[in-house]
């Protein structure tokens, strides 16, 4: 038997000490090494109290066995699970004699590739377990639990055939009318197109906006030096994280923290005082900290509120409202009397602190706006993957109107498939063992 459909075996839990650990196999021969090991039978989907032992009869533990029969199960193929006692002993054990008595290690994301390959689950779901692992929120979860249950595949297939549709319209016409298109369905099908590429857009556009929701969201403090940029962060990750002195000029590189915010894991970046540098290291630091304002999805913008704008504040207002970037503008040093032009920061979210004394409504106001990532209206691409994907097609929707308007149906026609094949191969991709390889690669042991 080649190695691809060989009975695969992993332990599913976490490594560590724990209460519980699972040890995983699936495969065709996944049924007779569970009886081999335990000298029983089993039915399918029935937790059996039992006994196992090594290849020498001796008892490495008692545990619950559950046998999951092809196709019902989450590969398409016999699953056996062993729900033992946990840390990584009684685990490892029972692994070691599951590989002795014929099956090998699974490769990591093995399990849900074998699903995927059986079609039990598409490309998006499977991605959506992967992130799901890895999940820095609850909206994060909320999310790719929707999309483990197929809403993307939806959503794709719905654009697909509507693509479909339009194309076989058109191909009508170009088989059998000796002259153009009738106006109004050529128009038609302009309306149609335009109004998906149109939803298509805003897909992309709110998926990469929300990227962080997935990922984890990065905020950067940047201000101009001594405004209390390290001061905050210190009291955001309640330590004394980074050097803070009244010099300016004293964070030279950034600097980051991971925190929790509401429902939210963040990364926190605190970075160089933005000014003319004064030397080369200097230099380098406020480089990074307008590399770390683009790579941010949020920014807070500080301010010592206790003297009048420098010309430094101004430029960064400037970059704020230009950029039109995610931020919010904070005054700091209340405590101090303000003397800070609070008109010129019009038009910007405005917070008031002291992180000397309390930096409550801050949080409050980051946790809102980070709240409001997660809307919940409509499908969300989770991976570049996808994103690259749905952005080729409405390239490939966009190149397709002029032609559609000339008449020109064949070119019309070669772009509307390439769509559809793009469009399509976000959920079954023309598989190349490769890119399969790739993405399951990515995934963690057992799953
Ligand atoms: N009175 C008062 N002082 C503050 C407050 N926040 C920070 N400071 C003081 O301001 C000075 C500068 O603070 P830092 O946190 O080092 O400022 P920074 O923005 O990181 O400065 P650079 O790293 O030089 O860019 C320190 O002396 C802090 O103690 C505040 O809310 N009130
Ligand atoms: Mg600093």
């Amino acid at each position: 038997m080649s190695s691809e459909n060989r009975t695969i075996a992993a332990i599913a839990t976490a490594h560590g000490i724990g209460s519980i650990a699972i040890v995983r196999m699936s495969g065709a021969a996944a049924l007779e090494i569970a009886e081999r090991l335990t000298g029983r039978s089993f039915h399918p989907r029935q937790a059996t109290l039992t006994p196992i032992y090594d290849r020498e009869g001796e008892l490495i533990d008692q545990g619950i066995v559950i046998y999951f029969q092809a196709p019902r199960s989450f590969t398409g193929e016999d699953i056996v699970e062993f729900q033992v006692h946990g840390g990584v002993v009684v685990a490892q054990r029972i692994l070691q004699e599951l590989l002795v008595a014929g099956a090998r290690l699974a490769e990591p994301g093995e399990f849900t590739k074998r699903a995927f390959l059986h079609g039990k689950i598409d490309l998006t779901q499977a991605e959506a377990v992967a992130k799901l692992i890895e999940a820095k929120s609850e909206d994060a979860g909320r999310i790719l639990a929707r999309q483990m249950k197929g809403e993307l595949r939806e959503f794709v297939e719905e654009v697909r055939e509507r693509l479909i549709r339009i194309l076989a319209y058109v191909e009508v016409n170009i088989d059998y009318a000796e002259e153009d298109l009738p106006e109004t369905l050529e128009e038609e099908m302009g309306r149609q197109l335009a109004e998906l590429a149109q939803r298509l857009r805003r897909v992309v556009e709110l998926s990469e906006r929300r990227r962080g929701l997935i990922e984890g969201f990065r905020i950067a403090i940047i201000g101009r030096p001594n405004t209390g940029k390290s001061s905050l962060l210190n009291k955001m990750v309640a330590y004394e994280r980074a050097i803070v002195s009244d010099v300016a000029g004293t964070t030279r590189d950034t600097i980051e923290e991971e925190i929790r915010i509401g429902s939210h894991l963040v990364r926190i970046i605190d970075t160089a005082g933005i000014r003319e540098a004064k030397d080369q290291i200097e230099q380098v630091g406020i480089e990074r900290s307008l590399k770390a304002v683009e790579e941010s999805d949020l920014v807070l913008a500080l301010f010592d509120g206790s003297t009048p704008l420098t010309p430094e504040d101004r430029e960064i207002i400037g970059l704020l409202k230009e950029k039109g970037k995610e931020s919010i503008a904070v005054i700091n040093k209340i405590d101090l009397g303000i003397r800070l032009e609070r008109e010129e920061l019009e038009g910007l979210d405005l917070v008031e602190i002291s992180v000397q004394e309390d930096i409550t409504p801050l949080i409050e106001r980051i946790e809102e706006r980070l709240d409001r990532y997660g809307g919940r209206e409509e499908v969300i691409l989770i991976s570049t993957r996808q994103i690259e994907g749905v952005r080729e097609a409405l390239e490939e929707i966009e190149a397709s109107f002029s032609p559609l308007e000339e008449g020109e149906l064949e070119i019309f026609a070669f772009h509307l498939n390439r769509a559809i094949d793009l469009i399509g191969s976000i959920s079954r991709p023309m598989a190349t063992s490769e890119l399969l390889d790739k993405m399951f690669g990515e995934f963690c042991l057992g799953k």
